[in-house]
């Protein structure tokens, strides 16, 4: 049996954590009705002697996380919260001022402050597990401990458990972004990302933000309304602001992480993701996209997505949580991880009618992974979450680009930066350079495709 530890770092990252663990109880409650601690629940949770009851049901659960803020406000609700026995108190960090959205507080001032002390907690929750096999980190790009100190964990779980597999979630920030230093922050995190983690799943807030637009639009059509249960917070009370956000997020983690909690009759190890998906090192970013997604929040009178149109769903551009279009660009690799009743058969035939309308890379044509896990997400008979390691990521970090040099051109608001110890400003001009070389590796891609198209006729040899 094979474990894996969540870190969540930050206010984004703490919350869009809960948000999992919440569902993650509820699908091990729905499928273990006496609620005692079983094998399913043993790759997230461990066993302990409590006495509480969590909302859903099972006792003697603990996750396998460690919460880390440089404020209380996040962590504290959590403990006082309706999931307060789910975490074990000594696995908590948190510091009172914060890092005021400014990477170089969370990476350099805390991160020195606290390496050992993260370090520790991580060890302590290593050695709950009999076999770790991977490492979530779940944070947000544009502020300053997710973006910073996360990131600084990132490079501390590399140097203390080499071989364990690191997927981060990250967070992008949306144009509108109240964080006016974002750019500077994720530009900063992503040269991080791209040398220390093995698979990359970006997230961006607009993205999400859009998806939610049409679900509004959607529920506003005849029908009875908007699922309350599924977009309320965790454990019940008032929806706060970025829960139906969270709960997109939420979901693309229970179907990545189904596979090692649940049976399926073709099961995906986590770290086969890596090895599968991903060719070159720096080129670990997955783009995700989920289907169902809509009645994710919207009312069913959506009538349910039949598993052919899932598949479709999860290639179009309206089902990704990034705002890019896959089709129109190529893929290196895709995964697709199907839950519920879904066949070998329906892989197969919807794998078969739609490799002719996209584009994969001519060295690796039959790049699929595919898994299936027969427990499928309370109140669905099926899902789809589809990873692809596609050249259209570089969309949403050129736009990034682009509003880092915004601010960079003007040397607004370095000087923050520059005042922390270890920050340099041949820091950011390292960052930029990363994110430039990374664009310019899915370039060069996209050229070398456009260059030599798969199908061209061959000429006609007489005899
Ligand atoms: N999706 C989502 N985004 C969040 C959440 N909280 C903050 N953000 C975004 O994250 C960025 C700020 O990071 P935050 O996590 O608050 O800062 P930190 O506590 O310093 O890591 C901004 O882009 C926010 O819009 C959240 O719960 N969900
Ligand atoms: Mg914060």
């Amino acid at each position: 049996m094979t474990q894996s530890i969540v870190v969540q770092v930050g206010q984004c990252g703490n919350q869009v954590g809960c948000r999992f663990w919440d569902l993650a109880l509820r699908e091990h409650a729905h499928v273990n009705k006496k609620g005692v601690y079983d094998e399913a629940l043993g790759s997230f949770f461990r066993n302990v002697d409590s006495r509480y009851c969590h909302p859903w049901g099972q006792r003697s659960t603990c996750t396998l996380a460690v919460l880390v803020d440089m404020e209380e406000g996040v962590v504290n609700q959590i403990v006082q919260g309706p999931l307060r026995d789910l975490f074990d108190t000594t696995q908590l960090l948190t510091d009172v001022s914060g890092s005021g959205n400014n990477w170089a507080v969370g990476h350099m001032t805390y991160g020195s402050a606290y390496r050992d002390q993260i370090v520790e907690k991580v060890r302590r929750a290593a050695e709950h597990c009999d076999c770790l096999q991977c490492f979530f980190l779940i944070h947000s790009m544009g502020g300053g401990t997710g973006s910073g100190l996360g990131t600084r964990v990132l490079g501390l779980l590399e140097e203390e458990f080499p071989e364990v597999c690191r997927i981060v979630t990250s967070v992008y920030p949306s144009d509108e972004d109240d964080v006016i230093t974002s750019p500077y922050n994720s530009v900063l995190a992503m040269r991080e990302l791209t040398e220390h983690a093995d698979c990359v799943l970006p997230v961006e807030n607009q993205s999400l933000v859009e998806i939610l637009t049409r679900v509004r639009l959607l529920s506003r059509a005849p029908g009875p309304g908007v699922k309350a249960d599924l977009i309320s917070s965790p454990g019940g009370g008032p929806e706060k602001p970025f829960d139906s956000m969270n709960n997109i997020i939420a979901n693309l983690l229970l179907n990545l992480t189904s596979s090692a909690r649940f049976e399926g009759c073709l099961n995906m190890d986590l770290n086969e993701i890596s090895m599968n998906l991903v060719p070159f090192p720096r080129l670990h970013y997955l783009v995700p996209s989920l289907a169902p997604l809509y009645s994710l929040q919207a009312d069913c009178s959506m009538a349910p997505r039949r598993p052919d149109q899932m598949f479709s769903d999860v290639f179009s551009k309206d089902h990704q949580l990034i705002r890019a279009d896959p089709r129109r660009s190529l893929y290196l690799a895709c995964a697709l991880l199907g839950r519920g009743d879904l066949l070998l058969s329906d892989l197969r035939r919807n794998i078969h009618r739609l490799r002719s309308s996209l584009s994969f890379v001519s060295w690796n044509p039959e790049g699929w992974k595919t898994s299936l896990c027969s427990v499928a997400p309370v109140g669905h008979t099926h899902s789809l979450l589809a990873l692809a390691n596609n050249t259209c990521v570089k969309g949403t970090f050129s736009a990034l680009r682009d509003r880092y040099a915004r601010l960079y051109r003007k040397k607004a608001h370095l000087h923050h930066y520059l005042q922390e110890e270890g920050m340099e400003l041949s820091l950011f001009s390292q960052a930029s350079e990363s994110l430039s070389s990374l664009i310019e590796e899915y370039d060069l891609l996209d050229r070398a495709s456009s260059s030599c198209p798969h199908d061209a006729p061959r000429l006609q040899i007489a005899t």
